[in-house]
């Protein structure tokens, strides 16, 4: 069983960029106003339902927990998913308008792993139009052997379809990736799939649980922006390649 770095593996929001707080939560808030909606998601608030992943599943989530009575003015599936439509057009919109940037690190590694032939992929539960637009905006969609977004498999995060899905199209051996996630939702469907991950935390994930993770650092770092190790074998001051293919061998296959 070659430890050879093959495949790396993206999520996208949280990892790629910080789209929660000021992008998602944000557009949700628009759609429900432009719905004629008295609801508004604060920053606190929206961490709790970050526990769903997917849009439209924690509309329901929020509908089915917080306003049981509630009475959708059609049937529920339309209504959420028209209410999610409104909130990507609104997502759309701010990604365009530059709110959202790449977090550390991220546009260094992949430039380094292209310029090394690494496979890489996108595994993430946001709808595909918001993951082409972060992508076109900030690096090149051609970069990415396989883009797997959001509805495109039937169990969204936790659930390791999503991954079960790249490792599949991509044709390598799970042992020979790496996964960046961000969330313990991640982070569980990434190990469930059989792959190893490291992860990057931010406001909303620092607390999650990350015993299956390879590593959990604060971000992947730059060389003038030292990441922080919150727990693993890791003493450098950024993650590159020669970090990532370091943490193979020790890690449980
Ligand atoms: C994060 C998610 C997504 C976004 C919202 O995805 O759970 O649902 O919060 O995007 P990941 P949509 O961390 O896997 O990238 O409204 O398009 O679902
Ligand atoms: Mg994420």
């Amino acid at each position: 069983m070659s430890d050879r770095l093959q495949g790396l593996i993206f999520d996208v929001d949280g990892t790629l960029a910080n789209t929660e707080r000021d992008g998602h939560r944000v557009a949700f808030n628009r759609a429900f106003a432009e719905a004629g909606l008295d609801w508004n998601w604060s920053v606190k608030f929206y961490g709790e339902l970050l526990v769903v992943s997917g849009g439209k599943e924690r509309i329901k989530y929020f509908l089915q927990r917080y306003l049981p009575n509630f009475h959708p003015p059609q049937n529920l599936i339309d209504f959420v998913a028209h209410l999610h439509k409104l909130k990507t057009k609104h997502y759309l919109e701010l990604l365009r308008s530059g709110t959202i940037q790449l977090r550390p690190g991220t546009k260094r590694l992949i430039e380094e792993a292209r310029q090394a032939r690494i496979a890489m992929a996108i595994a993430t539960t946001t709808s595909f139009p918001n993951v082409v637009a972060l992508l076109e905006k900030y690096l090149d969609l051609d970069w990415f052997e396989v883009i797997a977004a959001g509805d495109i498999v039937p169990a969204k995060k936790p659930a390791p379809d999503i991954f079960y899905y790249v490792v599949e199209k991509m044709k390598l051996p799970p042992e020979n990736f790496l996964v960046l996630e961000d969330s313990d939702n991640g982070l569980e469907s990434a190990t469930a799939a059989g792959l190893k991950t490291i992860v990057t935390v931010n406001n909303y994930t620092e607390n999650q649980d990350f015993s299956q993770a390879a590593l959990v650092v604060s971000d992947l770092g730059e060389p003038e922006q030292p990441c922080r190790v919150i727990r693993g074998n890791f003493e450098g001051d950024y993650l590159d390649l020669a970090s990532l293919r370091s943490l193979l061998p020790f890690i449980e296959h």
